[in-house]
């Protein structure tokens, strides 16, 4: 069970069943880093569940029954309980079901993982901004240069913590939270904003041996065409690279 490639619903779709005992559903979208989020704990604690992909160019009108501005990801259950917002949905996901727990016990372990998150919280809309700028051929050395100096921060942690990863010398909750944007560093273009950062650069080679990062590691090329489709506003671009049987 999971559905991770299978093809992203839109306008004028059926909306899907209730969700099987025993199972918890995803809405999400293939390259959307905040689903990835949630994605990368429902593979690290083993969750069965389903992938229901959204095409957000052309959403579902049943889509905002489940998200009141559309956004994915969405979790459900089978009870119909709706969590959203991808850190409320991975601490969901930690806490329900039973493993390893990602965020740590510790209150203040987990006090200061969310501290972290705090720190981090400029990178996903500087990113954006950087990709944007490049993608419609504008200077964005500054913008460049803000996100180069969040890294640096991020960079200051390691340094200070002298582990391999935020949460200590395991791989936890806050390095899933913020793997999705470095994953994406190269194919956005962005992958010299590390250069000056070499703990990161260790931690994002670590990251990439984690066997949730792996299972979830997204084709390059297909990224691109995913990017190239996405900017010529095409609603084909969700679905890119996914195959389909031949029409008989
Ligand atoms: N704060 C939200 C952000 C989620 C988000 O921005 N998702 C984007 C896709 S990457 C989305 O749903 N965009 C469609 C829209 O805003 O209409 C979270 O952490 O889950």
């Amino acid at each position: 069970m999971s559905g991770d490639g299978t093809r992203s619903l839109g306008r004028g779709s059926c909306a899907p069943g209730p969700v099987p005992e025993g199972v918890i559903r995803i809405y999400s979208m293939r390259f959307c880093p905040y689903s990835h989020r949630t994605r990368l704990v429902l593979k690290a604690k083993g969750i069965r569940h389903e992938v229901v992909n959204i095409n957000l160019k052309c959403k579902p009108d049943w889509y905002y029954t489940k998200h009141p501005f559309g956004q994915i990801p969405v979790l459900e259950n089978s009870q119909s309980q709706l969590v959203y917002e991808s850190v409320i949905a991975c601490e969901y996901l930690d806490d329900v079901y039973p493993g390893r727990k990602l965020f740590p016990y510790d209150p203040y372990e987990r006090a200061r993982q969310k501290m972290l998150l705090e720190l981090f919280s400029k990178v996903p809309h500087l990113t954006k901004e950087c990709l944007v700028a490049l993608r419609c051929g504008k200077e964005c050395s500054d913008l460049k240069a803000a996100l180069r100096q969040e890294f640096c921060n991020l960079e200051e942690i390691l340094e200070y913590q002298s582990t391999t990863f935020f949460g200590g010398d395991r791989i936890s909750m806050i390095d899933y939270l913020f793997w999705p944007w470095f994953e994406r560093l190269d194919v956005y273009g962005l992958a010299d904003c590390v250069n000056h950062t070499p703990m990161l650069r260790i931690w994002i080679a670590t990251m990439k041996q984690d066997p949730a990062v792996c299972a979830l590691l997204i084709d390059k090329n297909v990224f691109l065409g995913f990017l190239n489709l996405y900017f010529q506003n095409n609603p084909c671009a969700f679905d890119f690279g996914l195959c389909y049987p031949a029409i008989r």
